[in-house]
């Protein structure tokens, strides 16, 4: 079948990639001319692990074409961001989806598979559907009609980690909703070409739901170790070894504590389900709370130890929002680390292998980005913000003598004594 995917971002483009692998002709569509002319030329815009050689090879033997307009196909593969709405409450903006759908509507031919895989909120697709039927009153639509529909619409939420993306997506299982059991198995078939992972057909509204769950579970599981973590540091506990031994139960799989929770899914999903739900959900928002609250409890941590330290130069180790990527948007480390540098300025050095410049709040605050190696031989207190491997394997010798606030956990090893008598390594 031919395939257009709308939205080349993140889970569009390497999604896009591995269908044209398959053999599928793909047409990627996106709003941004200069994104377009990025794939056309066989380069890629972002930054995945093997996406690169797999996006040439593909653009190269003519499988894979990007445009921003539309045309016919056979399949249609839906994957651009629902931000939050500007209201400032939290509450999902589902108008990419709705304007992604319009444009697939235009072009719609009887026997064509729509399909969603945007994170929503449980009812986008059903809404889907109703926009298109409404724009397309010529054709038959799965749900509202008793004849057979002339085109099939299902929601396949995508679960890859970033890092990860090209392995996941065809390893990975999926959940593939369908507006009725037809479409879902239309859309199954589908994606039987690309997915070497088992593809379990329900209904869609239960598919949307799944996709929510699964990033909720894992915030509130993160919060629950963010909990203890302070709980630990009120205790004078190491809240590593305490989870390290808690974890030797065979039912106990506590997740690690940090500076908090980033990303663009897992800090964002769980509010989709609290905004269907306000009232039936204070579990889902309190741990959003604890986990977005742990950041705030790290610049104090980091303050008062700087405080404490009145000469020495401080190291903030790490920017990403999670270890070894270099996606720094919506990121704890980073908004820890700019608030030290604002505060602490000159004093302060950043340490991020990932980046080539500091990002721009940064501007004017007198920190610098400065190598691992410069660091550990300049700075006298380092913050631990990311767990980058690099970050690591540095060995106790190089960081013995230094003040340690280790907020990932890295160095188990730092010893605990400080003239000051306060812990050298403190344990969140
Ligand atoms: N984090 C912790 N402690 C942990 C695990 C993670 O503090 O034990 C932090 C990370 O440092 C990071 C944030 O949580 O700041 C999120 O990282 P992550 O690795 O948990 O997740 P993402 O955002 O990279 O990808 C998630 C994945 N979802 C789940 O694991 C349930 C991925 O499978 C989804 O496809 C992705 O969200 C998505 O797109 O929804």
């Amino acid at each position: 079948p031919q395939v257009c995917v709308v939205g080349l971002g993140y889970i569009g483009l390497p999604t896009a990639a591995i269908i044209a692998r398959s053999g599928c002709p793909v047409l990627g569509l996106d709003v941004t001319q200069s994104v377009v002319d990025t794939i056309n030329r066989g380069e890629i815009h972002i930054e995945e692990v093997d996406l690169d050689g797999l996006v040439q090879g593909v653009v190269q033997r003519g499988l894979l074409r990007a445009s921003t307009q539309i045309e016919p196909a056979d399949v249609f593969v839906i994957a651009v961001p629902t931000p939050f709405a500007k209201d400032g409450h939290h509450t999902p903006d589902v108008s990419y989806v709705q304007a992604a759908a319009s444009e697939v509507a235009g072009v719609l031919k009887p026997g064509d598979v729509v399909i969603l895989e945007s994170t929503s909120p449980v009812g986008t697709t059903h809404a889907m559907r109703d926009l298109m039927a409404g724009l397309r009153p010529d054709l038959k639509f799965p749900g509202l009609t008793r004849e057979t529909p002339d085109v099939s619409i299902a929601y396949c939420p995508e679960r890859v980690l970033p890092g990860r993306i090209l392995e996941e997506l065809t390893n990975n299982d999926r959940s593939i909703g369908g507006i009725t059991p037809r479409c879902a198995r239309k859309a199954l078939a589908f994606y039987k070409r690309f997915v070497r992972g088992t593809c379990v057909t329900t209904d869609a509204r239960s598919a949307e739901m799944t996709k929510l769950v699964e990033n909720a579970y894992r915030d509130v599981n993160i919060a629950f170790a963010n909990e203890l973590s302070i709980v630990a540091d009120r205790m004078g506990l190491d809240v590593w070894e305490v989870i390290r031994l808690a974890n030797r139960h065979p039912r106990v799989n506590i997740l690690q504590p940090g500076p908090g929770v980033g990303g663009h899914c897992i800090a964002v999903d769980p509010w989709f389900i609290v905004a269907s739900a306000p009232e039936d959900t204070p579990l889902i928002r309190t741990a959003r709370g604890v986990n977005d609250q742990k950041m705030h409890h790290v610049i104090a941590r980091a303050t008062d130890l700087i405080e404490a330290h009145p000469n020495a130069r401080i190291g903030c180790l790490g920017l990403a929002f999670k270890a070894n990527i270099d996606d720094f948007r919506e990121s704890p480390a980073r908004f820890v680390a700019a608030r030290i540098a604002r505060k602490y300025g000159n004093r302060v050095s950043i340490v991020e292998p990932y980046a080539i410049a500091l990002p721009v709040e940064f501007t004017d605050t007198g920190a610098d980005l400065i190598d691992l190696d410069d660091a550990l031989e300049t700075c006298d207190l380092l913050i631990v913000l990311v767990d980058h491997d690099v970050f690591k394997v540095v060995p106790l010798a190089e960081r013995s003598g230094k003040v340690v606030y280790d907020t990932r956990g890295i160095w188990p090893d730092q010893p605990d004594a400080d003239t000051a008598g306060t812990a050298l390594r403190l344990a969140s």
